[in-house]
């Protein structure tokens, strides 16, 4: 058996498993300790005969890991950060903790790759950008955001991206994700660009999308996040790489990896829209949005704006997009100039607490 520790990358190798180490931490080392034991006592399969039988799938979900890691790295989004995020850039967690804790705020990506039942065509792709803090209004320690992309073979049997998906602030009256066709982004055998939102890492699928967010989003001033390294998660039941604070309830990510965001509802009203267009994955709360931001006051000067772009924003900088791009852009001023008076009353009416929280 050999066991190698690689400082520079952080990894240890254990015949041919690379295991990544951030901290040396004890328990940590316990485990190391204990399947290096098990396996000198030969009450475990040793890495190499199980590669030699059949390809490793740490996570039981019947992907090879050398499959899933192949995915993850050629359709990485290329992640567009605010220079000036208070949270610098998306975080590293220690491996083998029950509760996520931040090990450096280095850029580090995680991923995750699933079969969909009953649909062996197709595979979903998860990018979580896992963030220190949401520093923006109703800020909180630990953001935990993400990208998604749904994958379909070709006429060739080549994986290729059909839909992608990104999340800001979901699960909210907030919820401004968006979804469109990987040809809209030119994104079908590689990453589309994202815009991160300053301070709240709402995610988006177009620099236009984020000024159609939610009121508070901002995505200027982006530099692309190029070193980013994608580390599988593995799976809820079977964590990969010391992922075991994935399930925490100190955040929602358990809840964005158990999920498909590709559902069916979703994808066949794309496909009534135009192939350009970016669609509002939720656009059924667009119009509790108005409420939110500007109250009935504003709401009456917002209907115009909003009924043309609660369906759709498109891509292309056609005549009528940028009508309806100014159109909304001068509601969303309205509304954000209204936002601060009527904001406790609408939470109130609505039985809404913080509508933001954890998101
Ligand atoms: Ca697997
Ligand atoms: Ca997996």
């Amino acid at each position: 058996m050999l066991i190698e520790v690689h400082q520079r990358t952080r990894r240890v190798r254990i015949d041919s498993v690379y295991w990544r180490d951030m901290q040396m931490d004890v328990a940590w080392a316990m485990r190391l300790f204990v399947l290096s034991a098990l396996l000198f006592l030969g009450l475990a399969p040793s890495p190499a005969q199980v590669s030699r039988d059949t390809p490793l799938d740490s996570d039981h979900d019947g992907l090879p890991d050398a499959t899933e890691q192949s995915l993850l790295d050629q359709f990485r989004p290329r992640f567009l950060i605010s220079a000036s995020d208070c949270s610098v850039e998306p975080a590293e967690f220690t491996p083998f903790l029950n509760n996520p804790t931040v090990a450096a705020d280095n850029g580090l990506i995680y991923g995750q790759v699933f079969p969909l039942p009953g649909r062996p065509d197709a595979l979903e792709l998860h990018y979580y950008d896992l963030w220190r803090k949401d520093c923006g209004k109703a800020g909180h320690d630990l953001d935990a955001e993400h990208v998604s992309v749904l994958l379909a073979r070709d006429d060739t049997g080549s994986w290729k991206a059909r839909y992608w998906y990104a999340a800001a602030h979901e699960d909210t009256l907030c919820d401004a994700s968006q979804i469109a066709r990987a040809t809209a982004l030119n994104a079908e055998l590689r990453g589309p660009d994202i815009w991160v939102s300053d301070n709240k890492h709402g995610a988006f699928l177009s620099k236009k999308a984020c000024r159609h967010g939610c009121g508070a989003d901002l995505c200027d001033g982006t530099e692309p996040l190029d070193h980013a390294e994608v580390v599988n998660l593995g799976e809820l039941s079977a964590p990969m790489n010391g992922a075991t604070w994935a399930q925490s309830a100190q955040w929602p990510l358990q809840q964005k990896m158990a999920r498909t965001d590709f559902v069916a509802a979703r994808t066949t009203r794309l496909e009534s829209l135009p192939a350009s267009d970016i669609a509002w994955a939720s656009p059924g709360k667009r119009p509790a949005q108005a409420a939110i931001l500007g109250g009935d006051a504003a709401l009456g000067g917002t209907e115009t704006g909003l009924r043309a772009t609660d369906s759709a924003l498109t891509v292309a900088d056609t005549n009528t997009s940028e009508a309806l791009d100014t159109a909304s852009h001068k509601t969303g001023n309205a509304l954000v100039k209204s936002y601060r008076g009527v904001k406790k009353a609408v939470r109130a009416a609505a039985g809404i607490k913080n509508p933001e929280r954890k998101k």
